[in-house]
């Protein structure tokens, strides 16, 4: 029942809202995830508070009717700022940029930043995160204990990519951080169980990947997670 408190409750979120206030948003997670991740650390850079709903893969909680009418891709991350709803990483955190952040440092207004900015979120959903997934589905869903040379190469041709676009620029888009790094980084950490990145191949990527690893958002929000994973996919290769 639509009680008087829950009336309340949603007239002062719009009311913050209205004020630029932020009352938080609700996120669809798992840790071990890197789009859940690189969703947490956005909202923990753009200073948006957020209340995490775990979704148990394993017990096929993102198969119900009541999850997929929120994404019918079945898939986690996804958002929900009071009645909005809005799955996959990458458009969640345009939208949190573009929603909350206090400059557009992280997601730039001019068209041509802005287009290289997408185009890194692109290499990531496109290039990055199916390498990762090519590795993990078989491991962690269909009890396979090998990981074939081809993926391998797969993921060395990914991490020289990188180390092109950091020969270029300072970060993975520009010569400043953006969420395109954080997108990255996710998923890069991800790889780096699988293939570590070797420091004397990819100078520029290791560094980079050294010193947002320092950042406290990708202390607090992507290093459990990307530990648990580690431990998970070792425990399913060895068992
Ligand atoms: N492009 C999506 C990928 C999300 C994705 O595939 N998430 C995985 C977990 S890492 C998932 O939910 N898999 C369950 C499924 O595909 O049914 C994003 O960036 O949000």
């Amino acid at each position: 029942m639509y009680c008087v408190s829950q009336r309340v409750l949603l007239t002062c979120h719009k009311l913050f809202s209205y004020c630029g206030k932020n009352m938080g948003v609700k996120l669809y997670t798992l840790d071990w995830s890197p789009p859940v991740r690189a969703t947490m650390m956005a909202c923990d850079i753009f200073d948006v508070p957020f209340e995490k709903i775990e979704v148990n893969l394993m017990k096929k909680e993102h198969l119900t009717p009541e999850y997929l009418e929120k994404n019918p891709l079945h898939t986690i991350p996804v958002l929900e700022d009071d009645d909005f709803i809005l799955f996959d990483s990458h458009a969640i955190m345009i939208y949190l940029a573009e929603t909350y952040a206090k400059d557009d440092s992280w997601y730039p207004k001019d068209i041509k930043k802005r287009a290289l900015v997408n185009q890194k979120l692109f290499f990531d959903t496109s290039i990055l995160f199916p390498r990762i997934r090519a590795v993990t589905y078989p491991i962690m869903v269909e009890g396979s204990k090998i990981i074939e040379q081809k993926k391998i190469d797969a993921i060395l041709e990914a991490f020289g990519f990188v180390e092109e676009f950091l020969s270029r620029t300072t970060y993975i888009a520009a010569d400043h951080i953006t969420i395109a790094d954080v997108a990255a980084l996710s998923t890069m950490t991800a790889l780096e169980i699988i293939v570590p990145v070797a420091a004397e191949k990819f100078p520029k990527t290791f560094a980079w990947l050294t010193k947002l690893k320092e950042q406290p958002y990708c202390k607090k929000h992507n290093e459990p997670g990307a530990t648990w994973l580690s431990n998970i996919i070792a425990k399913c290769l060895a068992s």
